[in-house]
């Protein structure tokens, strides 16, 4: 029994499988562990989703900023953009299931016994461990109550405000909330995020750091696995930190980790998400033996 935990898949299930077959994942004995952004963007969606739901059993999985927004274009379709391929999630007949299930799922999850929190972005510097999983559980409990639900999802767009504060209420406190767990880059050693640079560690804004370099961050005993942020390309250097997002989507790598012994695998893949094909030198010769037969 092994616990793996995977990058950010965005639709890339072809790398999922190829990743699961060189560890010989067994859902029945072994556990995935997912930073979440499961869809959008990528090649296949629609049957990441449902590959997911098949093995929910062995499951854990934290929502990501596409997959908030898979939910709230479910619940209004005009939220979709142009970039967005996540249509075909919402008109599928076994849409309702898929997302209902997704909503189920969680901000944040820690594993007390290996002392190891899993989020898709970061966890805010000014935040215990405790107050981070009070902060996570309040997003969970709109998420699961019918009547939050619109509520939250319409309300969540946005970057303000930049920084939290205890006496935010309502959906504004929400929204700041979910922007730490799903949207972080950089911010202030207080807090205040900076949600527009998007590139590697190198281009923070004046004044402001990665989430996980601010030294007087309150989860420096916590071990922490992230994705969300390709730029990385899974290097950092703080102690205890996992970054998993290799970009897959992007013409990257999809990245597993073996939770326990820290040990990564990867497999590669092109320019559309899918898994990079072996090197074209090896066609070329094939088909040149081929016409040469004729
Ligand atoms: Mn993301």
């Amino acid at each position: 029994m092994a616990t793996y935990a995977v990058g950010d898949l965005q639709g890339c299930l072809e790398a999922l499988h190829c990743l699961l077959e060189k560890v010989a994942y067994d859902p029945a004995k072994d556990r995935l562990w997912l930073v979440g952004d499961l869809v959008n963007r990528g090649p296949q969606s629609l049957e990441t989703l449902r590959f997911l739901y098949s093995i929910r059993e062995s499951l854990v999985c934290v929502l990501g900023n596409h997959d908030l927004h898979l939910l709230a274009a479910g619940k209004n379709i005009e939220r979709l953009k142009k970039s967005d391929t996540l249509r075909e999630i919402i008109e599928a007949p076994d849409s309702a299931e898929l997302l209902d299930w997704l909503r189920q799922q969680k901000l944040m999850h820690y594993d007390e016994q290996r002392n190891v929190a899993l989020v898709h972005a970061g966890i805010a510097p000014q935040w215990s461990l405790r107050k981070a999983l009070k902060c996570a559980a309040e997003v969970e409990a709109a998420l699961q109550d019918d009547n939050m639900l619109p509520l939250y999802l319409d309300g969540m767009y946005g970057n303000d405000p930049a920084k939290w504060d205890s006496d935010l209420k309502g959906v504004t406190r929400l929204r700041v909330i979910t922007n730490y767990f799903t949207r972080m880059r950089f911010c202030t050693a207080e807090g205040k995020l900076d949600l527009k640079s998007k590139e590697g560690v190198d281009s923070a804004p004046p004044g402001y750091k990665p989430w996980f370099q601010h030294k007087e961050r309150k989860t420096k005993d916590v071990k922490i696995i992230f994705g969300h942020w390709a730029a990385l390309e899974g290097k950092v250097l703080e102690p205890g930190i996992s970054a998993l997002d290799t970009g897959c989507v992007w013409g990257g790598a999809l990245t597993l980790m073996n939770v326990d012994s820290g040990e990564r695998l990867s497999c590669k893949c092109d320019e559309h998400g899918h898994v990079a094909k072996p090197p074209v030198a090896q066609t070329i010769s094939e088909s040149s033996s081929a016409s040469a037969q004729r």
